[in-house]
């Protein structure tokens, strides 16, 4: 069974969602973050060496990383039509937003979190900062579109991958110029499988 080293309030969340999604059987382990640095215990790091939330291991093999654990997670235990083949014309379409995800769009959000901690000091930041999310996020909106989920118009990993990213745009009032992301970030938190993984996992600020 499918070990989930689970950070609160933290990305492994998602992680948790889409095993709900599917139906595929897990175990949660717990962490709690340091209530004064807000990072993860020094005990994440005897699961992997950086010591960062997700981490799944299963069956021996330990895996980091978002949008890998998606991809094999996706790969062990959803039907073979919830994903595009890779010989299939949308295959590096998926591929791309994927990796989007965390290789893209969360980097100027990290920011904004990182410098709000500089106060004044970040103010030359900040312009830079905003118009990246504004692209960033303006991007998504346009891969959206009129669509309910982000690929084929179809619940998949993408949807997984970038609710995170939206979560953290909604925390910084990123969204609100875009109704179809706030939608889609609605529709995606009134799921059954969200509920329960939210349930499960604990705390978790993005999730409201
Ligand atoms: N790109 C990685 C990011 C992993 C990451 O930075 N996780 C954060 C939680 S959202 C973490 O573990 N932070 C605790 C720490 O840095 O000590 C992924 O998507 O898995």
């Amino acid at each position: 069974m499918i070990e989930v080293h689970h950070l609160n309030n933290s990305r492994s969340q998602r992680i948790l969602w889409l095993l709900e999604e599917l139906k595929a059987p897990y175990e949660i382990i717990n962490y709690k973050r340091d209530l004064e640095t807000n990072l993860a215990p020094q005990k994440l790091k005897e699961v992997h060496i950086l010591g960062k939330s997700p981490v799944i291991v299963d069956n021996g093999k330990v895996i980091i990383e978002s949008a890998a654990i998606t991809t094999y997670i996706v790969d062990q235990y959803a039907p073979s039509d919830f994903t595009p083949n890779q010989e299939d014309e949308d295959y590096y379409k998926y591929l791309e937003l994927m990796h989007y995800a965390e290789g893209s769009a969360m980097l100027p959000l990290l920011l904004l979190l990182y410098s709000s901690s500089l106060g004044e000091n970040a103010a030359p930041l900040m312009d830079r900062i905003f118009s990246e999310i504004h692209l960033h996020i303006g991007y998504l909106s346009k891969c959206l579109g009129d669509n309910e989920f982000f690929f084929r118009n179809k619940f998949s990993g993408l949807d997984t991958m970038l609710s995170f990213v939206l979560e953290a745009a909604k925390i910084s009032d990123s969204l609100k110029d875009y109704s179809n992301l706030i939608d889609a970030l609605d529709r995606y938190q009134s799921r059954p499988a969200y509920k329960k993984a939210l349930e499960k996992g604990g705390e978790y600020i993005l999730g409201s």
